[in-house]
This record gives C-alpha cells, sequence and structure tokens, in this order.
C-alpha cells in the first residue's frame, strides 16, 4: 500500500479535512476514496496507468478522487478550474484521458467534450460502487501528470511516480517540521505542485488538518486565521503582497488583533516566485514571521530552502534539501566556482519521470549524465544560492504561475486581425512580472474585443495585461525578434 495512505490508517479518528465548512476524519477520507477507486475500476481490477482527468473545487471530494485514482491504479490528471474549453482539450487530448470526474459545477462546460471524446463522465455525487478489492501499487508506477508551461507551444505533461512525490513529501516534511498538530490552510490552485505537494499531500502525510477555501481572498484568508487554529500559512509572493495591502487599509485594533495572532504561527512559507525582500520584511513587521522562501519546479518538487532552524536570508533560497542533489553549472557543463553563475542542475528521486509522450522533450531537459536542466541561473552566495534569473526570456512568472511567451503568441496569432506579435513579462511589484504584448496590426484591432476573445484560448492568469500596437516588433539584424528591446518600450510606458 501507498504510504500517504499507509499513514492516514494511522491517523484514522484525526481530522483530514475541513472544506466547505466539514469536517472530515482521516477514516472517512480513505473510506470514500475507497468507493471512488471501486467507481473507476468498474470491476476491471486495475486501471493500469489509465488517464483520469479530475476537475474539482480544492477540497475533501479533490482529495478523495486523487487518492482513489491512485489506489485504483490509474494516473492523476487534474485540470485547472479555470481553464476555459480550448484549455481542457488540450489536456484531455495530450494525455489520452480515458474518465473525467467532475463537481456539478464545471459539468456544463465538460459534457460536450466529454461527448465529442465518448469519454467516461463521473460526478463526484455518484461514487457509489461498494469498495472491491484494491490492486497492489507498485511504487515505480506512474501516479500523475501536471501540465507545465515551458520553451515550446503548449503546455507538457510532467509525470511523477509515486516514488517522486514520496520523495518529495518525505523531504519536506523533515525539512519543515511537520507534525500531527498542525493545521494549514490552502489557499492554492490544485493543479501545481505548491498546492497539491507542499501544501495538502505533506500536511496529510503527517497527520495534520488540511483546511480549503476556494480561491484566494485577503479578507476571508484573515478571518479563518483569527479563528485561532491554523498555524502553518504557504503561498507565493503575490499572495503575500495582497494580504499586507489589505491588512494596512484595516483600523488600529483590528491591525493588532491580527499581529497578535499571525505572531502565534509556527510556520510561514514563500514559493513560486522570487519573494521581494521589501515583502519580506514587511511581512515581518505585521507578523513577527521570518518567511522562510524556497526554490521548487512541477519538474523536481522542492530542490532548495531555507532553513526552518537558522537563518532565513533574504533574497536567497537557502540550501539543497536533504536528498536532493544540486550543481550550478555554466554553458559548457562545467561546475561554476562559488560567487559565479550558472544554471542550477538538480538530480536526486525527486525529479520526474518525463514529460507525457515527449521522448525528445524529456531528452534534451537532462544532460547525458542524468541531471535535470531547470532553466533557472543562481549564484552561490555566502552558503546561500541566490536566483539571478533564467536562461529563456520566454519564460514567464506572473502570480506564481509559470507562463510561456511562445504559448500566448501562437494564440494571439491565430487572431484575424493580428499579423504578428511578441509577448514579454515586466517586473511588477505585486505579479512579479506583468504579462504584455506588442502587437502587429493586419486590420483594426478592437482592444475590447481582443480581451474577451483571448478569455475563449487561455485562462484568465495566462493573459496579456498590456498591450501596445507597434509597426512593427523591435528585431536584430538577422530579423530575429528583441525580447529585451520589446520589454524596454513596455517598462519606459509603465
Ligand atoms: C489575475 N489578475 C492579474 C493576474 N492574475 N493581473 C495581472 N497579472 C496576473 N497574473 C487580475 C484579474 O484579471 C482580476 O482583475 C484580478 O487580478 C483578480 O483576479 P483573480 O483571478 O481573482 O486573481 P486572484 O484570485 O486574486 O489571483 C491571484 C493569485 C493567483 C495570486 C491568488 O494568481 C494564484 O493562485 N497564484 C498561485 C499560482 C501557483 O500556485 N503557482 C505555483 C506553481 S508550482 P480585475 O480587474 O478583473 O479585478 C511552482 C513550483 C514551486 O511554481 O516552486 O512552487
Ligand atoms: P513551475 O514550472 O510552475 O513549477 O515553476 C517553477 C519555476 O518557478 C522555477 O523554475 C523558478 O523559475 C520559479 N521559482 C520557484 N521558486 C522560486 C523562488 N523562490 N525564487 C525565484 N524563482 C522561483
Amino acid at each position: 500500500m501507498l504510504q500517504l495512505l499507509e499513514n492516514a490508517q494511522k491517523f484514522g479518528n484525526g481530522t483530514a479535512i475541513i472544506s466547505n465548512s466539514k469536517s472530515y476524519r482521516y477514516s472517512e477520507l480513505l473510506d470514500v476514496s475507497h468507493r471512488v477507486a471501486a467507481t473507476l475500476m468498474n470491476n476491471k481490477g486495475d486501471l493500469n496507468e489509465t488517464r483520469v482527468a479530475f476537475m474539482v473545487n480544492p477540497g475533501f471530494d479533490y482529495v478523495a478522487t486523487q487518492w482513489g485514482i491512485w489506489q485504483a491504479g490509474g494516473i492523476a490528471v487534474p485540470i485547472c478550474i479555470s481553464y476555459p474549453a480550448e484549455s481542457i482539450e488540450h489536456v484531455l487530448d495530450d494525455a489520452n484521458c480515458s474518465v473525467v470526474v467532475t463537481a456539478g459545477e464545471y459539468f456544463d462546460i465538460l459534457k460536450p467534450l466529454v461527448n465529442q471524446r465518448e469519454l467516461r463522465i463521473i460526478k463526484t455525487n455518484e461514487f457509489y460502487a461498494d469498495k472491491d478489492g484494491l490492486p497492489e501499487i507498485e511504487i515505480d508506477r506512474r501516479a500523475m501528470i501536471l501540465y507545465t508551461s515551458g520553451t515550446t507551444g503548449k503546455p507538457k505533461g510532467v509525470v511523477t511516480t509515486h516514488q517522486n512525490i514520496e520523495s518529495q513529501i518525505k523531504t519536506l516534511v523533515r525539512a519543515w517540521n511537520w507534525s500531527s498538530d498542525d493545521h494549514i490552510l490552502n489557499v492554492l490552485p490544485l493543479h501545481h505542485v505548491h498546492g497539491i505537494i507542499n501544501v495538502v499531500s505533506c500536511a496529510l502525510w503527517s497527520g495534520a488538518t488540511c483546511q480549503f477555501i476556494n480561491g484566494f481572498k485577503a479578507e476571508k484568508v484573515f478571518e479563518i486565521f483569527l479563528k485561532g487554529n491554523i498555524n502553518v500559512f504557504m503561498a507565493v509572493p503575490t499572495i503575500y503582497y495582497k494580504l499586507i495591502a489589505y491588512w494596512e487599509q484595516l483600523g488600529l485594533d483590528e491591525q493588532k488583533e491580527l499581529t497578535n495572532r499571525l505572531t502565534q504561527f509556527r510556520l510561514m512559507i514563500s514559493g513560486s516566485a522570487a519573494l521581494p525582500v521589501s515583502v519580506m520584511d514587511k511581512w515581518k513587521t505585521i507578523s513577527n514571521q521570518t518567511l522562510l522562501e524556497r526554490y521548487g519546479m512541477t519538474e523536481i518538487g522542492m530542490a532548495i530552502s531555507n532553513p526552518y532552524d537558522g537563518e532565513r536570508r533574504p533574497g536567497h533560497i537557502g540550501q539543497p534539501l536533504p536528498g536532493v542533489q544540486v550543481r550550478l553549472v555554466d554553458d559548457s557543463g562545467n561546475r561554476v566556482p562559488n560567487g559565479e553563475s550558472g544554471e542550477i542542475q538538480v538530480k536526486g528521486s525527486n525529479v520526474f519521470l518525463e514529460y507525457w509522450k515527449r521522448p525528445e522533450a524529456t531528452k534534451e531537459s537532462f544532460t547525458t549524465d542524468g541531471w535535470f536542466k531547470t532553466g533557472d541561473v543562481a549564484r552561490m552566495d555566502n552558503g546561500s544560492y541566490k536566483i539571478l534569473g533564467r536562461t529563456s526570456v520566454d519564460i514567464i512568472k506572473s502570480g506564481g504561475y509559470k507562463l510561456s511567451a511562445l504559448e500566448i503568441e501562437e494564440v494571439l496569432r491565430t487572431h484575424p486581425s493580428i499579423k504578428d506579435c511578441g509577448v514579454v513579462g515586466i517586473p511588477h511589484e505585486e505579479w512579479g512580472e506583468l504579462v504584455c504584448a506588442g502587437l502587429v496590426a493586419s486590420g483594426k484591432i478592437d482592444m475590447d474585443e481582443l480581451s474577451e476573445w483571448i478569455k475563449l484560448k487561455l485562462p484568465s492568469y495566462k493573459t496579456p495585461r498590456e498591450y501596445k500596437v507597434l509597426d512593427d516588433l523591435p528585431r536584430n539584424v538577422m530579423g530575429k525578434v528583441t525580447k529585451k528591446e520589446l520589454q524596454q518600450l513596455f517598462i519606459e510606458a509603465s
């Protein structure tokens, strides 16, 4: 049996999940997930790595579905709940999903897509099957596919095995001192590792309680904090920025009450994007908490972290986590001396298996001796890694989401009034980077129409926030678009 589930058996009566104002025990979670597995298996005995997509709000049903898929021997493919139909279709087709699990609210958007493909669709209130014998799941089997943007076109499926996931969880549980006394609030989307692994899986591995709200709202988060049970919180820098902005406009008494409560937390972590030192400092004055910044990626889980005990250095990501090997190399693949910049490369059982159905892309993302090339550039600075940037200008991080400029450009070029375009990210205090698009028109561009049109093609978090219509895109002598110059055009205008 998978260790996550074995642990859950031990914690039987403890509260595993709080969602939609209801508390669920570990025993209930196991029981419902067992029914999910039985319904999915449909007397087949083992799903044998069938891809099961699920579009379910963060909460009890999400976790019961994910655990059910795993127990039935399937591969869990979470779909972002704010995806428009085109993005959902990409996941269903690329992963070749056979079954889709959903809650009532997403049924209407999924139904036509499922019908066209003749897939099986199950609502989360239809897990009727009686518990059945479960297959034995070997730890090296594929467990999950997460879609992530890269330097090429559409998002790629990152495949992790049960072993990868266990290794990612075990490392964090140890490094950050998780225990069954912990109680965490999840505000993150559950189609990325930050929410799935660091928050939900680490909590449930440890016998802790994981509370959910669907989507982030500063007011709601503080309201829950004030109730007094939450003691661990993890978020992207944009969320801390928004919490600070909300706190600043409260009255003095409310501010004081919140500060008293936040001071009692055991741990607060920031990650998924660079934590500005100004946000770290401000949060410290509000909460008396020194945010622990760590570094990770969909393909590797978490790799580098500031210490739980010891100095958490502002503007730095810390040291390699136990069991994770990290090196910095130059363009020729040679290790760089301390103090010099190089690409972060990672090795260990935390590292993913493959990009789904993309052997070439998988091969290219590893060195011949098995190091995963992250594309992030860092230097070692007095015993702590410091991120300096990325090897590609076409990767943008906005609100903690990784976006591909090329994917957004490909979509924009299909608009009838757009002849060419270039997408860049520019530094932004709140969002980390803001997505901007330079457009060359082939007709008159109606900006309102374009903003509405693109929302049908891409999830909102991938859509450009600023547009500029240009006679031509800035180019070098070879005719290649110079993204740095394009960035500069937007920076100067901001
Ligand atoms: C939304 N808005 C944006 C935006 N996203 N504006 C600029 N840039 C963006 N990226 C605008 C909307 O248009 C809207 O505007 C307003 O903000 C509120 O929209 P929303 O969709 O309600 O946003 P909100 O819920 O507030 O989202 C903010 C957020 C979200 C920070 C909560 O972005 C988020 O959940 N980020 C976390 C992503 C994550 O989990 N990444 C981890 C990846 S794993 P208007 O005008 O309509 O009000 C990984 C590995 C690792 O990275 O290391 O962890
Ligand atoms: P994703 O592919 O969505 O998992 O995003 C992973 C990327 O997020 C990494 O490759 C980094 O570029 C970025 N990232 C994660 N944590 C940090 C951090 N603490 N500081 C800077 N960048 C980070």
